[in-house]
């Protein structure tokens, strides 16, 4: 064996020691199951999961000047093979697609579900329908579907006149749907609270997340409940869901008919899991509540430029329901644990960023002289901003 090969296996053995991530149907396949069947074929996957819990640097101050004091994760599923969290629910729903030999897949979707069914759709070999909105759904959502040859449908309508005739049509042409009415997406998607207790060695004490179509906030429920009764952790964590005010169906009690909201993943006025997310509120003790547009803005506004995460807005609703909470103190906020999942990345949706985010660009001649002005104008207001703060605080 030449010295080369033996370089490559030196640095094999070095490098790769830890232990390999083979996506959440091999970590956690053991757990995942519809009316006792399983996943019995080879999973289509693209290593999904094993997402980052950041602990919080910045929203853990600002709340700690509120009277909050303990701990504040990100769970980043922005980080998933799509950019986010719906990829764990599609490599269950279309292997199970595989293992049951369907002809084609399909979704309706406010963007991140037909991001996800089409790539892994791509990966079986499946062909993809997915059904949009015209309107509304962001940029990078769109691209994706695109990049993975999906067959897109945009309708003159929103995400429950799509869900609506998607539901006919799988059901006239026998397509298999890949929308959390499908069981097995859940399924998958409980896998983030099992990292989520693995990560940290116990269950928090409360989970933060937004609500759209109510699938992901009952999967974790799902999950964190399966982990107490197999003796994983002791307690299981109040579920916190918000929704956004223009687009709060559960809240309010009543279908919106024309929701409305910038977060446009959760721009859906009548939640085809609305029963099962109240259920999981219901027996976790937590609660659905809704934030404004403008909460929503300025927790994305602050993730970016403080905590130097960036995701998309929809997940900023549950972070602002967090400091809502924190805000009208009804409950405990002391010496806790808790976690907020980031559900889509934010390079997702450009245009909220152009939109909402003010733009710090200077459009100069390529000279030294007006670079330096630049730098030297801005340490100093940046200089001031700090000294301001600081007075606020004192
Ligand atoms: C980033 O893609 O419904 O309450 O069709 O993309 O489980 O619906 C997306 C939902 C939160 C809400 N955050 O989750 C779709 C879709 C992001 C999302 C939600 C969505 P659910």
């Amino acid at each position: 064996m030449g010295s080369e090969d033996n370089n490559l296996k030196s640095v094999r053995n070095s490098t790769f020691q830890q232990r390999k991530w083979c996506g959440i149907i091999h970590e956690y396949g053991d757990f995942i199951s519809v009316e006792g069947e399983k996943i019995n074929i080879e999973p289509v996957t693209l290593l999904e999961g094993n997402t980052p819990l950041i602990e919080s640097v910045c929203l853990v101050k600002e709340l700690k000047d509120m009277g909050f004091s303990g701990k504040i994760y990100f769970k980043y599923e922005g980080l998933n093979p799509t950019s986010s969290f719906k990829d764990r629910g599609m490599t269950v729903a279309i292997t199970r697609a595989k293992q049951i030999g369907a002809r084609a897949t399909i979704c309706a979707s406010t963007g991140n579900t037909s991001a996800s069914a089409a790539a892994y759709s791509a990966r079986a070999n499946l062909p993809v329908f997915v059904v949009v909105p015209e309107k509304n759904v962001a940029t990078g959502k769109i691209v994706q579907a695109v990049a993975h040859g999906a067959r897109i449908i945009r309708i003159k309508g929103n995400f429950d006149d799509a869900l609506k005739l998607v539901r006919k049509i799988s059901d006239d042409f026998g397509l298999f749907i890949v929308n959390s009415i499908n069981p097995w997406r859940i399924e998958g998607q409980k896998t983030a609270a099992f990292e989520v207790c693995d990560a940290l060695g116990f269950a928090p004490d409360y989970h933060f997340l937004p609500v759209g179509n109510a699938g992901n906030i009952y999967a974790y429920w799902l999950g964190y409940k399966q982990y107490k009764a197999i003796g994983r952790i002791n307690e299981t964590p109040k579920m916190f869901g918000f929704q956004a005010e223009g687009a709060a169906p559960i809240v309010r009690g009543y279908p919106i008919e024309n929701p409305e909201t910038i977060a446009s993943a959760i721009r859906i006025g009548n939640p085809a899991n609305w029963e099962k997310a109240e259920l999981a509120v219901k027996e976790s003790d937590g609660l659905i509540d809704m934030v404004s547009d403008e909460e929503i803005i300025s927790v994305y506004r602050f993730m970016g430029e403080k905590e130097g995460i960036f995701c998309e807005p929809a997940p900023c609703a549950g972070i602002a329901g967090l400091i809502k909470m924190v805000k009208n103190k009804k409950i405990k906020m002391k010496d806790i644990v808790v976690v907020c999942t980031l559900t889509g990345h934010g390079l997702k949706d450009p245009e909220a960023a152009l939109n909402f985010i003010k733009t710090k660009q200077f459009f100069v001649e390529p000279k030294f002289n007006e670079i330096k002005k630049i730098i030297e104008e801005e340490i100093k207001k940046s200089k001031e901003k700090d000294l301001e703060m600081e007075l606020q605080r004192s």
